[in-house]
Parts: structure tokens; C-alpha cells; sequence
């Protein structure tokens, strides 16, 4: 029981396994991770496919097709799949200032070529979907740049690339993928509502959706329930990153579930109920302290953390208490149309309501919480 198969469609970057933890304050604590080597681990961990960035691939070999055939090698061998490519526009220093939005018009163009290379290779390996990310996308200072005017960049920028795609026949779609914060004080696309305007004024808006982080949405102090339920309903949950945050402080990038649980419950409850049939992509971090062990016993963990809360919002469901509390909530109303077929606004004007009875009638949701805490601590 809790043993992933490919069959749970569990992916992992490059980049997490591989993240020698340098961090602001300290050093590396971890050797480079050779990707073959990833790929390989992954695999025997029941993993269904691995994600990169080109410059993942360099991570111990630096020249390209050297490290590009060894990867299809290794992918070949263990059957492993990738189903999403991304770019690195954000560790090389002439990103300082953005990629897309820098003010470098030189720049802006060499972020997009960089792009169209990997996206050849990304459609090369059968990749599904291409990730934004635009960690560089902002800026410290209100005066740094005009918002509007960078907007418009960015917009040109997935405009030109959409229409890469679609001249080169890649079945490819892209994901942007939102944060509020870090490296930038503060980032362009900061959270899922912003993205989704975005994508309203994108010439190939059909083919553009979002790739939500757990945790980028928490540092926003963001329901990422309620995010991935309106993404879903805008038919735009292209992709998502798996992981775990305690609230707004800086990306933590936790093993999923080692954050806000109950949050990761009922996120696994939606995932799992809400019609979503992408892979689910861990972008963690091993932590700092953990040798090379501690990181494939992490990468287990995410895994084996998502089929036990699966297995718990099943449960969840079919409890018989869970469904009488729900029909006390009222829940199955929610879905009645409020107007009733032919009815307008005028037929309100006709309704015979007690308001002082309807104000009194409590909702059971504490009750519904804590069944559902139950479930989670497995006293049920
Ligand atoms: C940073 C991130 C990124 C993105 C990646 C695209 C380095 O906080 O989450 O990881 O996920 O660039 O998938
Ligand atoms: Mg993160
Ligand atoms: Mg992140
Ligand atoms: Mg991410």
C-alpha cells in the first residue's frame, strides 16, 4: 500500500533532487546530481516521469549534446517520460534586471531565443506542456520600470513563442507559473487570479494555462484550494508544482504535506475529484541538512504523502457521517441553479421568505472540519 506505479503519473524536476542547497546565507551542502543518475532513482522510487530546464541537463556535463544523449539514454532505460520542458531565465547574471521584461531590449531577444532552443528539444522528448516561471519579472523599486509598458513585453513574448509553437507543429501548450516573491521583491503574474487576466489578452490564449505552486500561493497568504478550484473552472489547470509552505515567509519548497496538511487534504480531494489529469509535478527541495539519502528518501516521501492523503479523501467521502454532515450543510443546494428555469429577476420580487428563520439555521462546517481532521490523523 502507498507504493507509487507510473500509473500515479508522479513527476519530479531535475532541479529538486539535483538542488545542491546554496542558499543566501551558505554554501552548497550537496555534490552536483548527475541527471542519468536522477532519472535512474526516480524511476526505481515509482516515478512516472522527470521535468527540466536546459540548464539542468549541464549539471556535470557541459557540453549539450554530450548531456542531452546521455539523458535520452537514461530515459530510454527506464522508460521514464517527460511530459513538461522549461528555461532558466533567471540564475546567469544578464537576467538580473528580467527576461522577458527586462529593459534590455538585447536581452528581452536572447531570453526568447533561449527559449526556442529548449523548446525543440522539449517537443524533441515528447513534452506536453512548457512552463513560465518569470522569477527575474519585477523589480525592487516602483520607479524601476513602467508595469504597463512590461506587461506589454511579456505579452510579446508568449505571443512570439505561441506562435513558434504552432508554425513548428509542436503539440505543445504553455503554463505560467505565478509567485509574488523571490528572487524579485516583487514579481510580475504574482498570483493565480493575476496570471488568468493575463492570459485574457494573449493572442493564442487557448493554448496558455497556469502551473500553480503550493507554496507560491501560500507565500501570498492565498487559499490554494480556492486557486486550483478557479483555475479548474477556467478550464486553465495545465499543470501544477507540488510542494509544502508555512505561510508568507520565504519559498520553502517543503516535501508535499510538510507544510499546511489539511490545505494538501482537500487539494488532493480536488485533484483527485475535479477532473484534473496531468501529472502531479513535485517541485520541492530536499532540505539543506539532508545527504544524498536524505534526498531520495524525500522524494519518496512526496509520493508516498499523496497516495495516503488520496487514499484519506477517499475515505473522507464515503464516510456516512461526512455525507449526512454535508446534506445538514446544505452543500448539495450550492448546485441548484438560483433562478429556476424561465424565471428572471422578477420572479425574486414574488418569493415568500422568513429572513429571521434562514439567519438562524447554522451550517455544520466545524463539524465537517474536524471529520475531516479525523480522516487526516487516521481516528477514523
Ligand atoms: C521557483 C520555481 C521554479 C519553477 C520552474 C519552472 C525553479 O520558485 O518554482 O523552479 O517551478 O522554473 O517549472
Ligand atoms: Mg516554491
Ligand atoms: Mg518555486
Ligand atoms: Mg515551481
Amino acid at each position: 500500500m502507498f507504493e507509487p506505479t507510473p500509473e500515479d503519473k508522479f513527476t519530479f524536476g531535475l532541479w529538486t533532487v539535483g538542488w545542491q542547497a546554496r542558499d543566501p546565507f551558505g554554501d552548497a551542502t550537496r555534490a552536483p546530481l548527475d541527471p542519468v543518475e536522477s532519472v535512474h532513482r526516480l524511476a526505481e522510487l515509482g516515478a512516472y516521469g522527470v521535468t527540466f530546464h536546459d540548464d539542468d541537463l549541464l549539471a556535470v556535463e557541459p557540453d549539450r549534446d554530450k548531456a542531452i544523449a546521455a539523458f535520452r539514454k537514461a530515459l530510454d532505460e527506464t522508460g521514464l517520460k517527460v511530459p513538461m520542458a522549461t528555461t532558466n531565465l533567471f540564475t546567469h547574471p544578464v537576467f538580473k534586471d528580467g527576461a522577458f521584461t527586462s529593459n534590455d531590449r538585447d536581452i528581452r531577444r536572447y531570453a526568447i531565443r533561449k527559449v526556442m532552443r529548449n523548446l525543440d528539444l522539449a517537443a524533441e522528448l515528447g513534452a506536453e506542456t512548457y512552463v513560465f516561471w518569470g522569477g527575474r519579472e519585477g523589480a525592487e523599486s516602483d520607479g524601476a520600470k513602467d508595469v504597463r509598458v512590461a506587461l506589454d513585453r511579456f505579452r510579446e513574448a508568449i505571443d512570439t513563442l505561441a506562435g513558434y509553437v504552432t508554425d513548428k507543429g509542436y503539440g505543445i501548450r504553455f503554463a505560467l507559473e505565478p509567485k509574488p516573491n523571490e528572487p524579485r521583491g516583487d514579481i510580475l503574474l504574482p498570483t493565480i487570479g493575476h496570471a488568468l487576466a493575463f492570459i485574457g489578452s494573449l493572442e493564442h490564449a487557448d493554448m496558455v494555462g497556469l502551473n500553480p505552486e503550493v507554496g507560491h500561493e501560500q507565500m501570498a497568504g492565498m487559499n490554494f484550494v480556492h486557486g486550483i478550484a478557479q483555475a479548474l473552472w477556467h478550464g486553465k489547470l495545465f499543470h501544477i508544482d507540488l510542494n509544502g509552505q508555512h505561510g508568507p515567509k520565504f519559498d520553502q519548497d517543503l516535501v508535499f504535506g510538510h507544510g499546511d496538511l489539511k490545505s494538501a487534504f482537500f487539494l488532493v480531494d480536488l485533484l483527485e475529484n475535479g477532473g484534473y489529469e496531468g501529472p502531479r509535478h513535485f517541485d520541492y527541495k530536499p532540505s539543506r541538512t539532508e545527504d544524498i539519502s536524505g534526498v531520495w528518501a524525500s522524494a519518496a516521501a512526496n509520493m508516498r504523502t499523496y497516495l495516503i492523503l488520496r487514499e484519506r479523501a477517499k475515505a473522507f467521502r464515503a464516510d456516512p457521517e461526512v455525507q449526512e454532515t454535508l446534506t445538514a450543510s446544505r452543500a448539495d443546494q450550492l448546485a441548484v441553479p438560483t433562478l429556476a428555469e424561465g424565471e428572471t429577476y422578477e420572479s425574486l420580487a414574488q418569493d415568500d421568505f422568513d429572513v429571521e428563520a434562514a439567519a438562524e439555521r447554522g451550517y455544520h462546517y466545524d463539524r465537517l472540519d474536524q471529520l475531516a481532521v479525523e480522516h487526516i490523523l487516521g481516528a477514523r
